[in-house]
């Protein structure tokens, strides 16, 4: 891993370390517009070629059914359906407390305004099966949902080579009170999402982290159709900032649980101390020789860098600058130092909260702005599954007072029918 010491570093020097993702890939754009018209136009027909072409599984069913889904998560292992469980209550648990409601206000004397909460109605879940199966991806998704009261949940996951879906995706399913997995991934299932097929419905919101493809087909179809899509996805990436406290032990092995994600994701250690930074570089090079999938991580971790800091609040503005997806503060001096984190997805704080914690168990949601979107995205919550409708009523009192002033700015901005719908009331209410 590079090491750069950032007091070294130019201004340009720290934009060009921290930019990512920038280039948009236009053969990946032609391909996947190609799957979307082909999607529109022969519904699951299309869905049915892609299967056979990119899942080579020949579908003679769209989706699996409940009673599928039933023998499927019966099958697992104990030990996981409890581990399921678990995370299961703790990410409900924590989403709960998202309900917050908003009290009425009266903005003038008989002008009273206030937002309810609707749920989206129909909402599109994707949940990739293809370099890893992420069931904790389900339960992230499908967990806000169900509390939010979204009518209609579809849910869609590459097919596998037997033609059905793997049994702890069935297991999240079960839990969820899910009836219907359909059998469908990658640009494909977005745009069916997108457009509705034969069998698939047509959804408002699209959901759910995915390969290049899933992510343009997202971005597309946000702009081609008004179906919406939960925020602009990237590789995953986490920046841990570490000082003479850490454990270069922890530091490597979440910089590796960040690395084994996909070989375009990136793994940041910022660093106070000369030692515990070299230390960590070392153990990275020791940890990885263990993994199954090393092959991956190594080309994560050369695609990563580590940034000598003069002290903790340098390294936060390192950081502020990156707007990490998921940032880690591996010191005892956490506390001292979360009010001046100004942009990242999620923070773990402390030597003992790994990253790994919240993307399965600990209740906080794993789908969060890469890419520097934490500048102006948050993760998906409770939030992402609603609409917050504004209502008013005005009194006839009301109408008397704050008719004037509407009165005068419709007026000046010469929107006389504006003002008249203010004027004829006013004159009836005297
Ligand atoms: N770190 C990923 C989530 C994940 N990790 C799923 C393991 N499974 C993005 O936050
Ligand atoms: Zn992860």
């Amino acid at each position: 891993m590079k090491t750069y010491k950032y007091n070294e570093l130019s201004e340009a020097a720290v934009w060009g370390l921290v930019s990512r993702n920038a280039d948009s890939n236009n053969e990946i754009r032609g391909a996947v517009e190609n799957i979307i018209a082909e999607v529109k136009a022969n519904g699951d027909d299309a869905l049915k070629a892609f299967a056979s072409r990119f899942d080579k599984v020949e579908l003679d069913q769209m989706f699996i059914g409940k009673q599928a889904i039933a023998e499927l998560a019966n099958n697992i292992e104990e030990d996981v359906k409890q581990a399921i469980t678990v995370a299961y209550q703790n990410i409900r648990k924590f989403h709960e407390t998202q309900r917050a409601r908003e009290e009425k206000t009266e903005t003038s004397v008989g002008v009273t305004c206030w937002r309810e909460v609707r749920a989206i109605e129909k909402v599109g879940l994707y949940i990739p099966g293809g370099s890893a199966v992420l069931p904790s991806t389900f339960l992230m998704l499908g967990i806000p949902a169900k509390i939010a009261g979204c009518k209609e949940i579809v849910v869609c996951s590459p097919p596998q080579k037997n033609g059905s879906i793997n049994g702890y995706v069935a297991y999240v399913a079960q839990l969820l009170g899910i009836e219907k997995v359909y059998l469908a991934g990658g640009a494909q299932a977005v745009a069916a999402m997108a457009y509705g097929t034969e069998s698939i419905p047509k959804v408002d919101k699209i959901f759910g982290p995915g390969n290049q493809f899933v992510t343009m087909a997202k971005t597309i179809i946000q702009s081609t159709t008004n179906t919406a899509i939960d925020m602009p996805a990237g590789p995953s990436e986490v920046l841990v900032l570490a000082d003479e406290t850490a454990n270069p032990k922890y530091v490597a092995a979440d910089l590796l649980a960040q690395a084994e994600h996909g070989a375009d994701s990136q793994a940041v250690l910022v660093c106070t101390d000369e030692n515990i930074l070299e230390q960590s570089i070392l153990e990275v090079e020791k940890q990885i020789k263990t993994l199954p999938r090393q092959e991956i991580a190594a080309k994560a971790i050369a695609n990563s860098y580590a940034v000598l800091v003069d002290s903790l609040a340098k390294g936060m503005d390192f950081s502020n600058i990156y707007a990490p997806e998921h940032l880690i503060l591996a010191t005892e001096k956490w506390s001292a130092i979360t009010d001046k984190i100004v942009n990242a997805g999620s923070v773990f704080l402390g030597n003992l909260t790994p990253e790994s914690a919240g993307d399965y168990a600990s209740g906080t949601n794993h789908t969060l702005p890469t890419s520097a979107y934490a500048k102006s995205y948050s993760g998906v919550s409770l939030d992402s599954f609603v609409k917050k409708i504004t209502f008013q009523h005005i009194s006839a009192e009301g109408i008397r007072n704050l008719g004037p002033t509407v009165e005068i700015l419709a007026e000046i901005e010469g929107l006389h029918a504006h003002k008249n719908a203010v004027t004829v009331r006013l004159s009836d209410n005297k």
